[in-house]
C-alpha cells in the first residue's frame, strides 16, 4: 500500500511542447466552464452563464446554521449567522471577476492545470456588507498585518491538504469597497458562487473572493498560506518565490461577430458594414482606450467606449469595420488610465497567472 501522498501528489508540471490537452485537463474544463463569449453582450452576466472556478468540491452548507467567526487578533471575536449578516448595512457593487489563469492553454509550453482559452471572466451585482465594519466591531488589534479568509471547501493540492484560504493585507481588507456578499444580481448566491457568503475584493483576480466563507482570522504576522506563497505566483524557475498575483491586468474581449462554424468556432460575417463590440477592463484603473486590428496586430484602430459603470465592472466598446470578403484574424486591446497596456502576445510563466495577452478571433468575410 501507498501513502496518500505517493498516488495523489502531482508535482506542478509543465506540458511537453507537442503534448494536447488531458483527460485530467479536460476534466478540470468540464467542471469549471468559462462564460460563453456571445454573453459579452450583456452588461451583468446573467448567472449561469459566468464563469466557474472551484479547487475542490463545492461544499454542502446549510444557510440556517452557516456561521462567520472572526477571530485572531480582535478584542472581541465573533460568531455571525446570516440573519445577523442580513441586517447589517447593505450594499450592491458591480465588479468583474476574472480568473488569474485566464488565457494559461495559449501559453507555450503549456502550464498544465485548469486549461482556460479566453473566457473565466464575467460581471456581477454582488450585494452585501461591507467587510471594514464587521473588523472594526471585531476590534482589529494595533498589531495586526494581514487577515486570512477560510472557505468550507477542502482538498489535497501538490501533496498539501488544506481548506481553501487566502490572506489579504489588512490594509487591503479594510477597503471599503470589499463585502461580505450573500446575493448575486438580486437572488441568493448559487452554491457553485460561494453560497451562503463570500468575500468579494473589487480589482482582484479571482483567486482573492474567497467563496463559502466560514471564517475570518486576523493575523500578527504575514499569511504564509498555500493560496498566497505557493499557489498564484509568477516564477520562472520552480523553486524560485516569484511575485504574487494580485490585481487583474487590463484586457479587452471581441464579443464574435456573426455566425460560428461548430466544431472550430471560425466565424462566417457576410461583407459590408459590421459594428465589432466587446468589454475591456482591469483591476488597476478604468479602462481609457481600446484598439482593434482586423490582420493580427498589422495595424490597429480606435474603438469608442461607452460608459464606466462601476470602478471595477468591465466597460462596453464599439468599432465600425467595413468587411471585405477574406479571412482575417480579429484582436483587440486595452489601456487602462494608470497606464498599464495590454500586450499582443503571451508573457510566460510557469504557473500560467495573470496573463492578458490578446485574444484572435478567426473571421472569415463572405
Ligand atoms: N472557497 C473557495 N473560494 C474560491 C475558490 C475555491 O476554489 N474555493 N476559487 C477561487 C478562484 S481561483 C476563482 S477564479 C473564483 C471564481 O469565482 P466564481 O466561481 O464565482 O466565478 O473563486 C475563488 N474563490
Ligand atoms: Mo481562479
Amino acid at each position: 500500500m501507498g501513502t496518500v501522498d505517493q498516488w495523489v501528489s502531482a508535482p506542478a508540471r509543465i506540458a511537453d511542447p507537442d503534448e494536447g490537452i488531458s483527460v485530467d485537463e479536460l476534466r478540470l474544463a468540464a467542471r469549471n466552464h468559462g462564460m460563453p463569449l456571445e454573453a459579452l453582450r450583456y452588461d451583468v452576466t446573467p448567472p449561469g452563464l459566468h464563469y466557474l472556478l472551484t479547487h475542490y468540491d463545492i461544499p454542502a452548507l446549510d444557510p440556517a446554521d452557516w456561521r462567520l467567526t472572526v477571530s485572531g487578533a480582535v478584542t472581541r471575536p465573533l460568531s455571525l449567522s446570516l440573519a445577523d449578516l442580513r441586517i447589517r448595512p447593505r450594499v450592491t457593487r458591480r465588479v468583474t471577476l476574472e480568473c488569474a489563469g485566464n488565457g494559461r492553454a495559449r501559453l507555450l509550453p503549456r502550464p498544465v492545470s485548469q486549461p482556460w482559452l479566453d473566457e473565466a471572466v464575467g460581471t456581477a451585482e454582488w450585494t452585501g456588507t461591507p467587510l471594514a465594519a464587521v473588523l472594526a466591531e471585531a476590534g482589529v488589534a494595533a498589531t495586526a498585518v494581514d487577515v486570512a479568509f477560510t472557505g468550507a471547501d477542502h482538498g489535497i493540492e501538490r501533496g498539501v491538504e488544506q481548506d481553501y484560504r487566502r490572506g489579504l493585507t489588512l490594509a487591503e481588507a479594510m477597503r471599503d469597497d470589499v463585502l461580505l456578499v450573500d446575493e448575486m444580481n438580486g437572488a441568493p448566491l448559487l452554491p457553485q458562487h460561494g453560497a451562503p457568503v463570500r468575500l468579494i475584493v473589487p480589482g482582484w483576480y479571482g483567486m482573492a473572493q474567497v467563496k463559502w466563507l466560514v471564517g475570518i482570522e486576523v493575523l500578527e504576522t504575514e499569511f504564509d498560506g498555500y493560496q498566497n506563497v505557493t499557489s498564484y505566483r509568477v516564477k520562472q524557475e520552480p523553486d524560485e518565490p516569484g511575485e504574487p498575483v494580485t490585481r487583474i491586468m487590463p484586457k479587452a474581449l471581441i464579443q464574435p461577430p456573426g455566425v460560428p462554424d461548430f466544431q472550430s468556432r471560425v466565424r462566417v460575417v457576410d461583407h459590408g458594414p459590421v459594428v465589432l463590440t466587446g468589454r475591456a477592463w482591469s483591476g488597476w484603473a478604468p479602462v481609457d482606450a481600446v484598439e482593434i486590428s482586423i490582420d493580427d496586430g498589422a495595424g490597429w484602430r480606435p474603438a469608442e467606449l461607452g460608459p464606466q459603470p462601476a470602478p471595477y465592472a468591465w466597460r462596453s466598446w464599439r468599432c465600425r469595420w467595413d468587411a471585405v470578403p477574406g479571412r482575417y484574424e480579429l484582436r483587440a486591446r486595452a489601456r487602462d488610465a494608470a497606464g498599464n497596456e495590454q500586450p499582443v502576445g503571451p508573457a510566460w510563466n510557469r504557473q500560467g497567472m495573470a496573463n492578458n495577452h490578446a485574444q484572435r478571433v478567426t473571421v472569415v468575410v463572405r
